[in-house]
């Protein structure tokens, strides 16, 4: 605590101090911090908003019936009910599903971003809990930020955790790289943000030191705010989706040229005569020139022949964001992007190579600490069963159907229960109106939530839990040198609860209540994690302080590893003596692995494979619905820098004066996005910062239905997910697709429905 009373915390979107006094929160940056983010700001409106969830609460129709499908999940009334009563009931339905069903019956992949604190990472709070008291849960894996990258890049370069986290950093960028070609930019609004927390925001200075030493940077996508202005970017403005078709191109011009650098190829890479002779015509009869892409990408093909030459000869950084994958036939532009880094030959050099994912999220790019950090035990899952995390809603409608993964068929498990915290499917989910459809099919639905969010509007059981600022915790993540004691700020809201003790409560009801808590209290838990991080300066030789020592200081300093280039610089310096994790030791730019699997949507490389979905005329614009820059996803979206954002209350849509005319649309404008699955409204601003073709929607504006009782009610506030279509990426990695998606755009005429999204139910 300083002398004003502030003490330290920490969120995902930055490190900070903050002061509760008379009502009045107030948040103060991380002062060593040279960015800080604006998403701090959230905190203080929301620390005590009426959205907040004050008691337990039982949805009636399952209050009086029992367990089962019901149409009403999402249109019901609420009840409330005292803590004993409610986690008594809950412990009951938990035992008769465990009982009747098992624990395969029960879907705990509970996904989101819950909240920074290593302890009350309330994601492994549910895993703990079901694994010890229930012997586990049907689980999902991998992410809605990287479900094509994290299947493909462990079969072509290596693992995913590698190649993002120790690979080309800003430091070596900002000292070395001369050109940096970046497919979807590096917005500043996606690295501001990094799980766990982060207390120094070094992508604008580093980019900004790149450009003043002479570094070049080629933004290629339809929105030009992808990079910040401090890189000076060159925008070449695409059409959203075909990435991969430019890159195929760039391939081919150097090719043609004899631009590409043949020796790296020859000893670095897997399979390069198979893909040349695809990107040359050679297999298929369509060589991949410039005049070929042309057309798919929106570029004059002068243009892109242009930029393949000016890539020969220098020290060339590629860089993917993560939203070119979030897109049907994701995992296309990822790999295409490794074919041309291999084609450059500049894998491996400081400042050089393929940064895939650089700019994403703040913990890429960066050292990684030298010691472990902080992290909840999450026992072991009996249950062996799990979905690719996006398959969510197929699982809960198609029970007992086959799907491809990863060259596996498996199948669709039987869902009674799903127990959800931390996470808000009504925000991350595509399709809504789909997914509406699938929670209404299981027995109970669970959620814990500070907030009421449409999520817990759905839920049969909605337990109140604690923010963040309401409890004490270690912030720490594995690239950022501070780990931060997270003091509480303020007191529990209304009857709030951690998750810990709403599952210590359970678990004791379960009789598992000495596996679950190992008879610790949340004091004593935090003084047990911090003991590994201790342990680990203590043999490094370095000041290893008590936990009460950590804790009254308010932060440790960690020691971090070299900037070494990880395993790819490795490779570079010794091919055979520092192999690829990969099946041939080498780069794959042709796997026989993935050929094998035989998917049509996923060959055995690169492929351009033209979308399913393009403008037409019932839906001729496309849409990004990317990340928000005011909040993190749907998190604290009734806080002040999130509504500040808004517009007569709805999400601001940008779209280019070209669209906008055409529809007689003016800038401020309500208009209406829709298409076959849904409908919301947004706000227009009107910038010339977008392509024309494209209209731009952030996600994470909460769920609002205009009529709850009806399907398929129009959103009133401008939730893209209600628009965006629910399929995998390809039978490879069946990736979240929620960034790209076609829709028509009108001016809203009629009477603006009020915002009721943030109101309790029945308020
Ligand atoms: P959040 O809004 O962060 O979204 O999806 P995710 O579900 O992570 O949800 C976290 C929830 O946890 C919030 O409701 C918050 O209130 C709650 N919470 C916070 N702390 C606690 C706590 O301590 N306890 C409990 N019980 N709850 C807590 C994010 C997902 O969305 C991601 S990662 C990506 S990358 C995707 N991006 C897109 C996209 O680009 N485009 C579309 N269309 N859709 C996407 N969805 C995905």
């Amino acid at each position: 605590m300083n002398d004003l009373g502030f003490r330290p915390h920490s969120s995902h979107w930055g490190v900070f101090s903050a002061r509760y006094q008379n009502d009045v929160l107030e948040v103060l940056p991380h002062p060593g911090d040279p960015d800080p983010n604006g998403v701090i700001d959230n905190f203080p409106a929301a620390l005590r908003h009426r959205a907040r969830i004050a008691q337990p609460m039982v949805r009636r129709g399952w209050l009086e019936n029992g367990p089962g499908p019901d149409d009403r999940r999402g249109r019901d009334e609420y009840v409330p009910m005292a803590w004993d009563a409610v986690l008594d009931r809950l412990a009951e339905e938990l035992g008769r599903v465990r009982d009747d069903f098992g624990p395969g019956a029960v879907f705990g992949g509970s996904y989101g971003w819950s909240s920074a604190g290593r302890f009350h990472h309330a994601q492994s709070q549910v895993h703990r809990f079901l694994n010890t008291t229930l012997g586990g849960y049907v689980k999902s894996v991998n992410s809605y930020s990287s479900g094509a990258s994290s299947v493909l890049l462990p079969h072509i370069l290596g693992g995913y955790e590698q190649v993002t986290k120790r690979n080309v950093t800003w430091d070596q960028m900002a000292k070395h790289t001369d050109l940096v070609l970046a497919f979807g930019g590096m917005a500043l609004k996606n690295s501001m943000v990094a799980g766990g927390g982060i207390s120094q925001h070094v992508e604008r200075g580093s980019m900004d030191r790149a450009r003043q030493r002479g570094c070049a940077f080629i933004l290629v996508g339809p929105l030009r705010a992808d990079l910040p202005t401090e890189a000076g970017a060159e925008w070449l403005s695409t059409i959203p989706g075909t990435d991969t078709a430019l890159m195929l191109a760039l391939i081919h011009t150097l090719v043609a040229e004899n631009l590409h650098d043949q020796a790296f190829l020859a000893r670095y890479t897997e399979g390069w005569p198979v893909f040349e002779q695809y990107v040359m015509g050679e297999t298929d009869g369509q060589p991949k020139t410039a005049a070929w892409a042309a057309p798919i990408v929106g570029v004059p093909a002068a243009d892109i022949v242009a930029l393949a030459r000016r890539l020969h000869g220098k020290r060339v950084l590629v860089t993917v964001a993560h939203s070119l994958q979030r897109a049907e036939h994701g995992e296309q532009p990822v790999w295409a992007a490794a074919a041309l880094t291999a084609a450059l030959g500049q894998y491996g050099l400081p400042g050089g190579g393929y940064g895939y994912a650089l700019g994403a999220i703040g913990y890429y790019g960066r050292r990684n600490i030298a010691v472990p950090s902080p992290t909840l035990p999450q026992g072991r899952n009996g249950v062996t069963e799990f979905i690719p995390v996006a398959r969510i809603a197929d699982m809960l409608l198609n029970p007992g159907t086959t799907y491809r993964y990863n060259g596996q068929t498996k199948t669709y498990p039987q869902i009674k229960l799903v127990y959800w915290a931390g996470g808000n499917p009504f925000h991350h989910h595509q399709d809504l109106n789909r997914l509406r459809q699938a929670f209404r099919r299981v027995d109970t639905l669970v959620v814990h939530e500070l907030a009421w969010t449409a999520t817990a509007r759905h839920a049969d059981i909605v337990l109140p839990a604690t923010m963040t600022l309401e409890r004490s915790d270690i912030g720490a993540n594995g690239n950022d040198s501070l780990m931060v004691a997270m003091h509480p700020i303020a007191p529990p809201f209304g009857e709030a609860r951690d998750d810990y003790d709403i599952f210590a409560g359970l678990a004791h009801r379960l009789g598992a209540g000495e596996p679950f808590t190992e008879g610790r209290t949340t004091q004593q838990w935090l003084e047990h994690l911090y003991e590994r991080t201790r342990r680990g300066l203590e043999s490094l030789g370095r000041p290893a302080p008590s936990f009460q020592e950590f804790w009254d200081a308010g932060s440790l300093e960690l020691p971090m590893q070299d900037d070494d280039g990880g395993h790819i610089r490795a490779f570079r310096q010794d091919p055979d003596g520092s192999a690829l994790p990969t099946p041939s030791g080498k780069i794959e730019i042709y796997s026989a692995k993935i050929a094998g699997f035989g998917e049509p949507d996923c060959p055995g490389h690169p492929t351009w494979l033209p979308p399913v979905e393009i403008p037409r005329a019932a839906a001729p614009l496309h849409l990004i619905a990317n990340q928000p820059a005011t909040r993190l996803h749907s998190q604290l979206d009734f806080g002040g820098h999130s509504l500040a954002s808004k517009h007569r209350g709805r999400e601001v849509a940008c779209m280019h004066p070209a669209d906008a005319a055409a529809r007689g649309i003016a800038d401020g404008d309500i208009v209406r996005l829709f298409n076959q699955r849904g409908a919301c409204l947004a706000a227009v601003r009107i910038t010339d910062g977008i392509r024309a073709g494209v209209i731009q929607l952030p996600t994470g504006a909460w769920y609002d239905p205009a009529d709850p009782a009806e399907d398929n009610s129009l959103c009133v506030h401008g939730n893209p997910n209600v628009l965006t279509r629910d399929i995998g990426t390809s039978a490879l990695a069946q990736g979240c697709t929620g960034q790209i998606t076609t829709v028509e755009v009108e001016r809203f005429t009629g009477n603006l429905p009020p915002i009721q999204a943030y109101d309790p139910p029945g308020a």
